[in-house]
């Protein structure tokens, strides 16, 4: 079991979301078991400051798969560059970043590959979403979801409704 973050500000977001949520459905071996809805969030403040950047829409799917973590990853990269992510500034916009947020209880620290996700704690439209697919989950070495939620302010994120219904 593994979870995912999906996060677009660029070329009709919702459907960039959309559009990943159904390539992660098709890839071998996998498929989506569950999904958060779509969410809208204010662009995370970079430690050098803000960067003028869109509204992000936000959302986090579970999925079940055969695939192992780096494999996983190496998908994620691909669906990406097949929805034109340009990777230009870290923390700009970009039409879609596909993060592996937590795959079943692994804790790793590989060059190419941390678990869970390090920004897991700090990120509203991660734990928010999350809480929407299971409210008691724990995320493994940080600690139960509901006390990291307690310390994450919402910061007006905002849930829009489910991700095949919403029309822009
Ligand atoms: N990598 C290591 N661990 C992981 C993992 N668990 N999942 C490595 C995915 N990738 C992982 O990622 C850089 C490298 O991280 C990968 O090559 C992989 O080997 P990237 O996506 O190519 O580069 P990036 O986008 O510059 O970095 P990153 O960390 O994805 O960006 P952030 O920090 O996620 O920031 N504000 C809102 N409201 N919503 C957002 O979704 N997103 C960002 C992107 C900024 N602000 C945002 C949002
Ligand atoms: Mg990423």
């Amino acid at each position: 079991m593994a979870y995912i973050g999906l996060g677009s500000n660029l070329d009709h977001p919702p459907r960039q979301i959309r559009n990943a949520m159904h390539a992660l459905d098709d890839l071998p071996g996998t498929r989506v078991v569950e999904d958060s809805g779509l969410f809208l969030s204010k662009p995370m403040v970079p430690p050098a400051g803000p960067i003028a950047q869109p509204d992000y829409y936000n959302a986090v799917v579970k999925i079940e798969t055969q695939l192992d973590a780096y494999e996983l990853l190496d998908q994620l990269q691909h669906i990406e560059h097949a929805q034109h992510r340009i990777r230009k500034e870290r923390w700009g916009p970009r039409t879609i970043d596909l993060d592996i947020l937590m795959f079943d209880d692994l804790q790793m620290n590989s060059e190419r590959l941390i678990l869970p996700h390090p920004g897991i704690q700090q990120r509203n439209f991660v734990l928010y979403p999350l809480r929407n697919i299971d409210d008691s989950l724990e995320i493994p070495g940080r600690g139960m979801l509901n006390d990291l939620i307690e310390h994450c302010p919402q910061n007006g994120l905002k849930y829009l409704g489910t991700i095949e219904g919403y029309e822009e």
